[in-house]
């Protein structure tokens, strides 16, 4: 149609044809458009390209001449059996048994969902991940596992980047076949900030082994193991690996942390071989565990419990790479590492280093380092596009041993503190923020726990308060909502309880919970929710991965669908477009289906009518569109 008009028209027949006559002539496009998928991402460019994205105003951008990031070629079209030919052979004991007895340090790659959370703020996009998922298969298949799912990455997908989690299991799952796929799962708070419903831990917990989780890491964020059981059953129960998790804190050799010690968590460890673990986990999310302690843990851990051990840690100290080798003397089955482009700082130790430094010994990793360093150097290329989110830390800091902070929660934690004013006064907020941990007893701090802790200390550095004043009795102070429902025990109990001063002054007198929260939770009828939703959306068909993102995250989820239908397919934008949106002149191509492309040129950025709004001129497959935004500027 609008080559039709173009043809016909009088201004194009004498020659003078620009860009800016296509400005000035917007009857050229006075055909009706199709709201179809195309049409859909057409309109998120636009309105991108004249407004900018809410998420990368005013931050770094990427260099202008980075190009997208080329996986590495895989070297064998069939990738060769891995971890999961195992576990789908002879099952998950078969696999914990192996990990005892072969001799090699087995390595996790955490890069695709701790080695971005702790360094990006869990923005990175599923299309850099699929991506490279064939090279990893191919190339890297002596891998334990490959950590790409659950922590903070499944609302970040749906919230800001408007795709759909489960999309990106699947698809990395297809394109790795060979390799166990591995995802952290907060025990009853699934992936989200607070205990749900059995029922709904347990369906989500099949969900995810539906869709492609082999490995299921499980913690609680108090410690609790009594809170683990509903989400380590649903694991056994769903015949995958269950990981039955300790997470570290403190320090085994200080006296002063005496609640922490080494009887602590050979405790804990046994309770969690009772309740079915087929490895045990040792994570210490913020890095705490020092070399002079790793080796005296894991020699208590291997030798009392007698489970295989799977330790992670964050290199937020610098001393990572000691403590990992410390634990690789003692015996330790399998470690966390990221590769070398998304490791070091608040992530994962680096994972060419740790092949490097155990080769020519008896726990050589069997991991080939030049594969290593092409996959690590697609990674440098994909981090450049995410400029936006790095954090400015520039260098390991011994700091993290005062403030104790998990390396997952630090960049998100100093993103709120930059976005409430406070990003000068990030070490008063790190001080602070172990204060906060001492008022509420030295409780363990990782999701959710950490956010309460990171709450209150945010809450605290705004106002001017110290521990003092809110422990004050005299000294009326309005509490954080995450702090009152913890204190009321819905996160569970950590050791030894809640100090009963700040309880009761948090609380103001009422009861708070002693048993487990599931328990005092009525089962979500699952079927009214599918109502529920298909009413909301009368045009989308739901099925049970997009309940499993409505039970966890009700509004997140009718928000990412609402966008949805208006955006459409996004995901498989280039990573820069989603951000930063086009040039004139830029031609990019997204695959919206397999083998179903579209080939995007934006030829001009109209002028912004009386009503407010810009027209966007492109070229789809060929064919001119035009689309309408509201120019917010
Ligand atoms: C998100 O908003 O979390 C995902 C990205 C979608 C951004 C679009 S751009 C147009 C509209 N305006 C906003 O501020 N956000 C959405
Ligand atoms: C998460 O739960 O997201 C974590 O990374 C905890 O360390
Ligand atoms: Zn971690």
């Amino acid at each position: 149609d609008f080559v039709q008009n173009l043809l016909k028209h009088p201004t194009f027949l004498n020659n003078r044809y620009t860009t800016k006559f296509i400005d000035e002539t917007p009857d050229l496009f006075d055909f009706k458009p199709r709201k179809d998928r195309g049409t859909k991402v057409l309109t998120y460019i636009a309105d991108i390209t004249v407004n900018g994205h809410p998420e990368t105003e005013g931050r770094v951008r990427p260099a202008a001449d980075l190009k997208p990031a080329k996986p590495p070629k895989p070297r064998l079209e069939t990738p060769p059996p891995g971890t999961r030919n195992l576990l789908d052979e002879k099952g998950p004991q078969a696999v914990a048994d192996w990990m005892a007895e072969q001799k090699q340090l087995l390595i996790t790659d955490t890069t695709m969902r701790d080695g971005h959370q702790s360094l990006l703020a869990t923005r990175m996009r599923s299309l850099d991940m699929i991506k490279v998922a064939p090279s990893y298969a191919a190339n890297l298949p002596q891998l334990f596992s490959v950590e790409c799912w659950g922590g903070a990455t499944f609302d970040v997908a749906y919230r800001f980047l408007q795709e759909c989690p489960w999309q990106r299991l699947r698809d990395i799952r297809a394109k790795m076949p060979n390799l166990m796929t591995q995802m952290l799962l907060r025990a009853s708070n699934g992936v989200g900030y607070t205990n749900y419903p059995d029922n709904v831990v347990e369906f989500f917990v099949k969900q995810a082994a539906t869709s492609g989780v082999d490995v299921f890491r499980v913690f609680d964020s108090l410690n609790w193991v009594e809170n683990m059981r509903v989400a380590m059953d649903a694991v056994i129960e769903s015949g995958k690996v269950c990981e039955g998790t300790i997470c570290y804190t403190g320090d085994i050799n200080d006296p002063d942390r005496a609640k922490y010690d080494l009887k602590y968590y050979v405790a804990m460890g046994k309770e969690l071989r009772d309740a079915g673990a087929h490895v045990l986990g040792l994570k210490d999310m913020a890095g705490l565990l020092k070399p002079a302690a790793a080796g005296p843990l894991i020699t208590a851990l291997k030798e009392e419990v007698g489970l295989p051990i799977h330790f992670h840690t964050h290199d937020t100290s610098g001393a990572a790479i000691a403590t990992v080798m410390a634990a690789a003397n003692a015996g330790v089955d399998a470690v966390d590492a990221a590769m070398d482009a998304l490791s070091g700082n608040t992530s994962q130790p680096t994972l060419g280093s740790i092949v490097e430094a155990t080769r020519f010994t008896d726990r050589e990793t069997g991991l080939d380092i030049d594969a290593i360093r092409e996959i690590s150097n697609y990674w440098e290329g994909v981090r450049g596009q995410y400029a936006a989110f790095e954090t400015g830390q520039q260098a390991p800091a011994s700091e993290v041993y005062l403030h104790e902070m998990p390396g997952g929660q630090f960049t998100n934690l100093k993103a709120q503190a930059r976005s409430m004013g406070l990003e000068e006064r990030w070490h008063e907020v790190a001080k602070t923020y172990a204060d906060v941990n001492q008022m509420f007893g030295d409780i363990v701090k990782v999701t959710p726990s950490s956010k309460v802790v990171g709450d209150m200390a945010l809450m605290m550095v705004s106002q001017g308060l110290s521990r003092a004043d809110v422990e004050d009795p005299k000294k009326d102070i309005s509490f954080p909502d995450s702090v009152i429902d913890m204190m009321k025990g819905n996160l569970g109990q950590p050791p030894g309880g809640f100090p009963d001063k700040i309880q009761k002054k948090v609380l103001k007198g009422e009861k708070p919970l002693k048993d487990r929260p599931g328990k005092h939770l009525k089962p979500v009828d699952l079927q009214k929710k599918r109502e529920e939703l298909a009413e909301k959306f009368e045009d989308v068909e739901f099925d049970d991965e997009d309940l499993g993102g409505y039970l966890m995250y009700p509004k997140v989820f009718t928000d990412y669908i609402a966008r949805h239908e208006t955006y459409g397919p996004v995901r498989t934008l280039p990573t820069r477009t989603f951000f930063y949106g086009m040039e004139p002149g830029e031609e990019i191509t997204a695959e919206i289906d397999p083998g179903k492309t579209l080939e995007i040129r934006l030829i001009t950025v109209g002028e912004t009518q009386e009503n407010g709004e810009a027209r966007v001129f492109f070229e789809l497959n060929g064919q001119p569109r035009s689309v309408r935004v509201t120019d917010r500027k």
